[in-house]
């Protein structure tokens, strides 16, 4: 039994008095940090929450600049782990944990998996990666302290998570959605039939911006319930906002961050059902506590009650982070329209990259696909249909106009870790 139910449910009133003593306590805690020695000085303790405003904002950039160690606010005896972010220039992004950090972080990923119906009869193949990437880890702590039977089998290798999914009968699965899709193409190679041969029942499908067609996608292709789960390294990991079985947004763990959204230019707060970028203080953070942290996902806060009675506010699902959007001749992109674009069109594949060029000093977009062999069986003629459609209907999404080539199945590049979608070949970008 994992339901925490005077947490979840907690008053609102209580809560937000519970983190506001949180977020007092971080303050000063934080104050023992090279970083934020300074820049927390003049700050005297905070009367409501509405003067977490006065609080300076902390970006992955600040974390960057103090590496290794200026973020660190305990000593070094107490620190028994550190993740580090994904990012692929300068220095990297660490994030220290003590040994009540870990246990928190493995409280609310159990609390998640449990609101979403995974129980500890359960058999869990967690194929997220393990090391630095908070994703394999994260889980795999909440898993065994749901008590569930985890698996920390890693990512890749098809083959092998379809024969350990038959011989140990694994019923929930934590996953890439982007590798979901792919691992449906092995089932498909080799003949699995997902009802008869497996007994899936849940996946936890997160770390990348998806839409709610890959969702629809993911748990059609498996027949199971897919709960999009959402996290990030500099908070801790997978865990800090999930889906519950209404499937109606992200509870964001209020007792564990405290979640405002600001305007993505100005930086002012936006009330509650406007979208802006997502800033998190951590609540209950020992080794490194992080004030207004600029996640640069673009969400917004549903504070409307959910039909489940928890209290915890819901973000909505991620659509995209400031730094995905693609400028073309002044039109503003995100690839997440471009997803939903294909994805409504079944003969196309599911696979697909974003190429973005120059032509005579105008920006273009091109757009790869992988064509479905299942669902597409038709002529030369019938595929030039198929393209004119799908720029069509892309045209339509976003007011540009693509080029739509379509590729072999299985011949676009595949990594193991998050997919890149955005390949950007503009000589002036
Ligand atoms: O991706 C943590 C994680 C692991 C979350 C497994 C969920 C499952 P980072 O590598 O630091 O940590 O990347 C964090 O990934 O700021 C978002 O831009 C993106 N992201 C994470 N979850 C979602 C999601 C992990 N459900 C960054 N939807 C975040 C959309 C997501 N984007």
């Amino acid at each position: 039994m994992f339901w925490q139910k005077e947490i979840e449910t907690q008053n609102k009133e209580n809560l937000r008095k519970f983190q506001l003593e949180c977020i007092n306590k971080q303050i000063a805690l934080a104050r023992n940090s090279q970083f934020y020695k300074d820049k927390l000085a003049n700050i005297d303790k905070l009367n409501s929450l509405e003067e977490v405003r006065k609080l300076p904002f902390t970006t992955k950039q600040d974390l960057r600049d103090s590496f290794p160690y200026g973020c660190l606010a305990t000593d070094l005896k107490n620190v028994v782990r550190m993740h580090s972010s994904s990012g692929t220039t300068g220095n990297p992004t660490v994030i220290f944990h003590t040994k009540d950090d870990i246990a928190n972080w493995a409280n609310i990923s159990a609390r998640s998996m449990y609101m979403a119906g995974a129980r500890n009869t359960d058999i869990f193949q967690n194929t997220m990666g393990y090391g630095l990437f908070s994703g394999g880890l994260g889980f795999h702590y909440g898993g065994e302290r749901l008590g569930m039977l985890t698996i920390p089998i890693g990512p890749g290798n098809s083959k092998r998570q379809l024969w350990f999914m038959q011989h140990f009968k694994t019923t929930v699965v934590h996953i890439l959605p982007s590798y979901a899709l792919r691992l449906s193409g092995t089932i498909k190679e080799l003949g699995i039939d997902v009802k008869k041969d497996l007994n899936l029942k849940i996946f936890f499908i997160g770390a990348e911006p998806h839409s709610e067609a890959m969702r629809k996608k993911i748990e059609e292709l498996y027949d199971v319930k897919a709960f999009n789960s959402y996290g990030l390294s500099e908070i801790s990991g997978p865990g800090i906002a999930f889906e519950c079985p209404y499937q109606d947004g992200l509870h964001i763990w209020e007792d564990y961050v405290y979640p405002e959204i600001v305007d993505s230019k100005t930086f002012e707060p936006l009330p509650d059902g406007q979208e802006g970028e997502l800033v998190l203080t951590t609540l209950q953070r020992q080794a490194m506590p992080l004030m207004r942290y600029r996640t640069k996902d673009l969400t917004k806060i549903i504070s409307e009650p959910c039909k489940c009675g928890r209290t915890h506010r819901r973000i909505a699902r991620i659509t995209a982070r400031t730094d995905d959007m693609m400028i073309i001749n002044g039109v503003n992109i995100f690839p997440i329209q471009i997803e939903k674009t294909i994805l409504s069109v079944p003969e196309a594949g599911k696979n697909y990259i974003i190429e973005l060029f120059d032509n005579n000093c105008m920006d273009k977009l091109r757009v790869k696909i992988e064509i479905n062999n299942e669902t597409f069986k038709g002529t030369l003629k019938d595929l030039e249909i198929l393209q004119n459609k799908l720029v069509n209907e892309l045209k339509q999404e976003l007011d540009v106009t693509p080029v739509v080539q379509f590729v072999e199945s299985g011949s676009l590049p595949v990594t193991e870790g998050k997919a890149k979608r955005v390949i950007d070949l503009r000589t002036k970008k």
